[in-house]
């Protein structure tokens, strides 16, 4: 739902529209309001162009054609092209974490000299999810042992042994469910391939068979996302908590900046750390502040986790920090890149730069990325950015003057360990006894993107203030945890201005006991989209703890502004685990009844969750909290 008139409800968007209009770039939202009105057909996921006898389109109102020339009917086009969807989200998340686990085994066989393991202790907790042994072992050989048992999840044959990241991540119930189902995956490249190859014109025609293999591709997904986040910490550390900043303010006038963008760790990381090497080569090209990185998307969101890197801003608005005038090197990776940013640059003196085969842009320049040469090419990317600094129009420098504090880094572990200033022995304790108690309703997760269909990040801060008055726990990953970066609402100040009474009172308790000044922030970030799976190890723990299976705790997903096929994918895998998950735009499956019913109805009686449709956020918060409500009734609680 947008608000009548607004783009976005970040006022750094408003401010520089004026300039983009000046250097005649046209923005996401020019190029949005270029497509209206949008293809109906493809709204409703009745279109198919699967082969080249089509497009073929089947109106669902029974005005026109009822089938394709291949006799498909309107279930089985949706179907096709829903799975399609959370396939390929299924494999853009699986290749980030398959290059992790790849430079893993990279590292311990001495091949990227530039990297250490940074987090051994989480090296040694992989170890036992994938059944290696550490006993006696270097570190080095762990790591071998650990990353070749994570490539066995991308190439096992044996249909009959699941995925090791999902077996050993999820409750044994619902392993068994899931199982059961004939859903989990043994191999995630197979499980993706064997979409293509049964969307293939003239193969599966069955919607509800399609729809399972949909929910198999969406825990491929879940499996290749979970490794992801696990072995980047083990690189590159578990985040802990940390402040910094979000919104364009973040950027410095004095300094050569840098933005980050994208989703893979593996160069950002050597960025940051060039980027103190390098500040006297900046200071004597006449920045006198020397480096400044700057985060955007969900490279963005990996680096503050880890290191307190300032994020810019999140998806939708990625045009804006070229738009100041004053950055001066993109570097960007894979994924949630939009390719106007070639374009874009052509206006300022930005450098644009790839750096993976994967991921080229018109206008850009390409560095490949190699892990064997990680630290060169980012000191070649650093430098560049210093000699693009010296050419920079000061007259086109236009920054506004916003930013928020953000505390972040709140991974499962950091949370873990702040509760243990509640209680050391078992810190899962207190928050459990606080659910049932009611201090703390239930727990929802935001997560997924930003679109122009809706007021940018609008929805996320409705819905996050609603339920926080209602005492809901709030997390957050991806582009909804830069929304509420820049709105502020992951401070201390916010949890006094909006938690409810006694979720307040369980924050200040575990802020204080955590040593903090005050409460933990309202919302806790979490991280980068491909760390949904941080919250529901959080999930697997309390469910462990209660001894109860996914589907019975009283924690729902929100989405508000869902985009890609990542977010497709992820929003499958949430229902496929038990959760009640919330889409604020309408999914493109419309045109088919079956397919609607079952997503939204039927998934309920074999996995517990379902998709919750509503685009009015506060509506949405209020079916979320009965949600929750629903789920505390049936414990008991
Ligand atoms: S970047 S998938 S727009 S969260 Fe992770 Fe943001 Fe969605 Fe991309």
């Amino acid at each position: 739902m947008t608000e009548k008139g607004k783009i976005s409800c970040d006022e750094c968007v408003n401010e520089l529209m004026p300039v983009a209009r000046k250097v005649g770039f046209d923005t996401a939202w020019d190029r949005y309001e270029a497509q209206l009105p949008q293809c109906g057909f493809g709204l409703l996921g009745v279109c198919c162009k699967l082969c080249w006898k089509g497009p073929c389109r089947v109106n669902p109102l029974g005005d026109g054609p009822d089938r394709g020339v291949c006799g498909a009917d309107v279930h089985t086009i949706v179907a096709r092209n829903l799975i399609r969807g959370i396939a390929a989200g299924a494999a853009a998340h699986s290749d980030h974490g398959r290059h992790i686990a790849k430079t893993l085994l990279e590292i311990s066989e001495g091949h990227a000299p530039d990297y250490t393991i940074k987090d051994e202790n989480k090296l040694y907790k992989a170890a036992e999810k994938v059944n290696v042994s550490v006993q006696g072992k270097s570190v080095n050989q762990i790591a071998k042992e650990v990353a070749k048992a994570t490539l066995e999840d991308f190439s096992r044959q044996d249909e009959g042994i699941p995925c090791v990241w999902l077996d050993k991540t999820v409750p044994a119930s619902r392993m068994e469910k899931l199982s059961r189902a004939g859903v989990a995956p043994h191999n995630i490249d197979a499980v993706v391939a064997d979409i293509m190859a049964r969307t293939h014109v003239g193969t599966d025609a069955d919607p509800v068979n399609l729809l399972l293999a949909g929910l198999k591709a969406a825990l491929a997904d879940y499996t290749g996302m979970y490794l992801a986040t696990e072995l980047s910490d083990a690189l590159f550390g578990t985040p802990q908590p940390v402040v910094t900043a979000a919104n364009l303010g973040v950027i410095k006038e004095n300094a050569v900046n840098i933005a980050v963008n994208g989703h893979n760790p593996l160069l950002s990381e050597f960025i940051c750390d060039v980027a103190l090497e390098l500040k006297d080569e900046a200071v004597k090209a006449g920045a006198t502040e020397g480096i400044n990185i700057i985060g955007v998307c969900c490279t963005g969101n990996e680096v503050l986790m880890r290191r307190g890197i300032p994020t810019a801003t999140n998806y939708l608005s990625q045009e804006l920090p070229m738009l100041t005038g004053a950055v001066d090197a993109m570097v960007v990776d894979v994924q949630c890149i939009m390719p106007s940013l070639g374009k874009l640059q052509e206006c300022f003196h930005t450098e644009l730069i790839t750096t993976m085969n994967s991921c080229k842009i018109p206008g850009a320049k390409h560095i490949e990325f190699h892990a064997a040469t990680a630290a060169e090419s980012a000191r070649k990317i650093v430098r560049m950015g210093i000699e693009a600094y010296k050419r920079r129009d000061p007259g086109k420098v236009n920054i506004p003057q916003r930013s928020s504090t953000v505390a972040g880094g709140f991974s499962a572990e950091a949370i873990i360990t702040a509760l243990e200033g509640l209680d050391a022995q078992d810190p899962l304790k207190p928050l459990v006894d606080n659910i049932v108690n009611g201090n703390i309703q239930g727990v929802t997760l935001f997560a997924g993107c930003n679109t122009t269909k809706v007021t940018q990040d609008m929805a996320y801060i409705t819905i996050a203030k609603e339920l926080a008055k209602k005492n809901v726990l709030l997390l957050a990953t991806g582009c909804g945890a830069g929304a509420f970066a820049k709105a502020g609402l992951m401070t201390m100040e916010a949890t006094e201005s909006f938690a409810g009474e006694s979720l307040k009172a369980v924050l200040t308790a575990i802020g204080k006991a955590a040593g903090l000044s005050g409460p933990l922030p309202l919302v806790l970030h979490m991280g980068s989209c491909v760390d949904n799976t941080r919250a529901v190890s959080l999930a697997t723990a309390l469910a462990n703890k209660i001894g109860v299976d996914l589907d019975k705790l009283p924690v729902v997903a929100s989405a508000p502004e869902c985009m890609s096929e990542k977010a497709v994918a992820i929003g499958t895998w949430a229902v496929t685990l038990g959760f009640p998950t919330h889409l604020g735009v309408v999914p493109q499956v419309l045109g088919s009844s079956v397919v609607t019913d079952v997503l939204t109805n039927k998934l309920k009686d074999i996995t517990g969750g379902y998709f919750i449709v509503e685009t009015d956020p506060t509506a949405a918060a209020a079916k979320l909290y009965n949600a929750i409500k629903q789920r505390r009734q049936e414990l008991g609680i």
